[in-house]
């Protein structure tokens, strides 16, 4: 199939933000989908240059519009590549052939009967470019940009916008997911049943605005940016004149709910009129709220998405985006829980069980795939889980759906790590059963493949490293989805793989983040904590000093001494050491303190240290923790670990110290 798709084109009064970074990375994640899906696709985005409002911004600047849209275009259109976000078309509404479209466009309404001449006068807002009804108004405001709007009488060129709603209501009613999420489709009826909406002026006199389309039929006059600016979806595929249009219309468009009403009645509307196919899908999201209220360049609290994807990663930043946000509803941008996701979805699960495997590969088998012997009932319970769990994910994301589609993975990528846990490659090896050994290790690169190709409409770029890592020869390309979820065989033996793998390094929360994560819409905290019985963080578990970071500004929170000198940190001698008997990345360890009793102290460190070699050893252990149980055993402490090349390693003193030393 072909599948085109659109971001809205954004205005160049200001620089981009994190609110058209999601829109555009949204764009790219779909493109990307529908490519691994077998489509053909083509992603259109670019910028919307006339108007009174971009006039305005050049004045502020001291430049002539032309000059100054030309070098803030060029900031967006710069920007999608560094957030590897690959862009097939880029229109802007100053190219030639975009204001060819537009006068062709306009000629064709007017021919259909559909424009007329009349008197009008309105509260214009100039932030939004269009006119408000006093009902509109929220006490006397603009509910978008909280600005008082001008009130403007003039005559004006109309489009018979109303003759046609009786045919939008039927087409909505037809076509049930012609807008979606339902809620928005539900919002762009009640605006067609309320018989509120009215024809549509099209114009503005050059008396007062010369920056735009000249009307064909009238010279005194330029085009209304909003018309202008729909037109750009078929102008940017050679309409009229066929070419890509003809392959690739009817497409389907991507906004947010803060130009639905253009999108879901003028737009329909529009292309009635002049006999063109309406589109397929108006897909819309909610906003990036920053402290509550919308990232807005107006309003000033916006995120600069540079910043984000540079301090933490485009992979990182992109997954948080398309997991935090539940398409369609708001959601509150915060840096803390931007970590929270990394450090449990990315380094403690995914990055972990890559990890993991590689490494136990290396160790046990020279990174060298064994075959796959006999596959016992729940080798292939995890085949049957990869299975489900891919149609789940590939389901969702058609529907947009891409939160839930992600969890549906990760599902998958939990149960791997389980598995791990469960089959004990370590276990198989100190015992010699080399064909079972070969057998788990085979199911869990089998999956990891599947899960690293799933990966990639989100995070490209670590889906190819992990790709790489795995050695697989599957190549993220047209069509790949299908061949990858048609079977679960077996891995190809002899394939060489990478001897370990640190795709996301754990991260320090940030400075000082106040804003709560979590969605808009009430549902707050939906964003899991690291979960400290998995791996990671949390008593009894390890808390790891984080490598250094390249990505990162190193940023620390600051604390005092006093806070510091809360921490009861101190040296003890491990007098006992055996692995947690039911749970295999535990370690149990008895320390002296010189309390006069030992201590039972657990920590996930069973993969990394054999407990004969423990004993005796002075370790660093925070003590002053409430005891916390862990698989029916309770600890009373936690050992302190900072993450090496090789794996984790216990923090110690460089020379004997008495049972009890403070580390202060
Ligand atoms: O409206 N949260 O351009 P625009 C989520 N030129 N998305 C956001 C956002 C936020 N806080 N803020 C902006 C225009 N966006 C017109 C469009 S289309 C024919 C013409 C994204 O620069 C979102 O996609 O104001 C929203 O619809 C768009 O930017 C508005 O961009």
């Amino acid at each position: 199939m072909n599948y085109f798709l659109t971001t809205p084109i954004y205005y160049v009064n200001a620089n981009p933000h994190l609110g058209h970074a999601y829109s555009t990375i949204v764009a790219d994640v779909m493109r990307r989908f529908h490519l691994l899906d077998g489509d053909e696709c083509l992603l259109l985005t670019g910028t919307d240059e006339h108007g009174d409002k971009i006039v305005k911004a050049a004045e502020a600047r001291g430049m002539l519009p032309k000059s100054f849209v030309d070098e803030m275009s060029g900031r967006f259109r710069d920007l999608w590549p560094t957030l590897d976000i690959s862009v097939d078309r880029f229109i802007r509404t100053t190219d030639k052939n975009h204001k060819r479209s537009v006068q062709a466009f306009l000629q064709k309404v007017h021919d259909a009967g559909d424009i007329y001449f009349g008197e009008f006068g309105g509260h214009y807002c100039f932030g939004c470019e269009r006119f408000y009804t006093e009902k509109e108004l929220e006490n006397g405001l603009c509910p978008q940009h909280l600005t008082r709007p001008e009130y403007i009488e003039e005559k004006n060129y109309f489009f018979r916008m109303s003759k046609y709603l009786p045919w939008l209501k039927e087409h909505m009613e037809r076509h049930p997911d012609c807008i979606r999420p339902e809620r928005y489709r539900k919002e762009a009826m009640a605006m067609v049943e309320s018989g509120d909406l009215e024809d549509l002026c099209i114009s503005r006199p050059k008396s007062r605005l010369t920056w735009g389309i000249d009307l064909p039929f009238d010279d005194g006059y330029v085009c209304y940016v909003w018309f202008d600016a729909l037109i750009n979806y078929i102008s940017a595929i050679g309409w009229p004149g066929g070419g890509e249009f003809d392959v690739f219309w009817p497409g389907e468009h991507l906004v947010a709910k803060d130009i639905l009403k253009p999108h879901a009645i003028f737009w329909p509307t529009m292309l009635k009129s002049a006999g063109l196919p309406v589109y397929r899908h108006l897909n819309v999201h909610g906003y990036w709220l920053s402290r509550d209220a919308k990232m807005s360049k107006s309003l000033g609290n916006v995120v600069s998405p540079l910043d984000m994807g540079r301090r933490y990663g485009n992979d990182a930043f992109r997954y948080f985006l398309l997991r935090e946000m539940h398409f369609g509803s708001d959601a509150n941008f915060g840096e803390d829980a931007l970590v929270q996701r990394i450090n449990a979805d990315l380094a403690n699960d995914l990055g972990n069980l890559f990890n993991r495997v590689l490494s136990m590969a290396a160790r046990f088998l020279g990174s060298v795939v064994p075959p796959r012997g006999e596959m016992l009932p729940r080798d292939t319970a995890i085949a049957d889980l990869a299975k489900e769990s891919m149609e789940n994910w590939a389901q969702l994301f058609r529907n947009v759906q891409f939160s839930q589609g992600l969890e549906s993975l990760w599902v998958l990528v939990r149960a791997l790590n389980k598995y791990t846990d469960s089959e004990a490659p370590w276990a198989l090896h100190k015992a010699g059963e080399t064909k079972r050994l070969g057998t788990v290790m085979q199911v869990l690169l089998t999956a990891m493949e599947k899960v690293a190709l799933l990966c990639w409409p989100v995070m490209p770029k670590a889906a190819t490293r992990m790709l790489e890592q795995l050695g697989s020869r599957t190549k993220p390309a047209k069509g790949t989805l299908a061949k990858v979820m048609a079977s679960f065989a077996e891995y190809p033996p002899g394939t060489t793989l990478a001897p370990s793998s640190n795709l996301f390094p754990r991260q320090e929360a940030p400075v000082a983040d106040a804003a709560p994560a979590g969605d808009a819409s009430g549902k707050k905290g939906e964003h899991a904590a690291p979960d400290a019985g998995k791996k990671g963080g949390g008593q009894g578990a390890s808390p790891h000093v984080v490598p250094p970071d390249s990505s990162g500004d190193g940023a620390t929170v600051p604390v005092t001494i006093e806070d510091f000198k809360k921490l009861d940190i101190r040296i003890g001698t491990i007098r006992a050491a055996e692995r947690h008997p039911k749970a295999d990345r535990l370690l149990r360890m008895e320390i002296d303190f010189g309390e006069g009793r030992l201590r039972q102290i657990l920590s996930g460190i069973a993969e990394h240290y054999d407990p004969k070699t423990l004993v005796g050893r002075q370790v660093c252990a925070l003590l002053n923790l409430p005891p916390r149980k862990m698989r029916d055993l309770v600890s009373e402490g936690m050992v302190l670990t900072a993450e090496g090349e090789g794996g984790v390693r216990l923090l110690t003193v460089d020379g004997p110290v008495p049972d009890g030393g403070v580390v202060a």
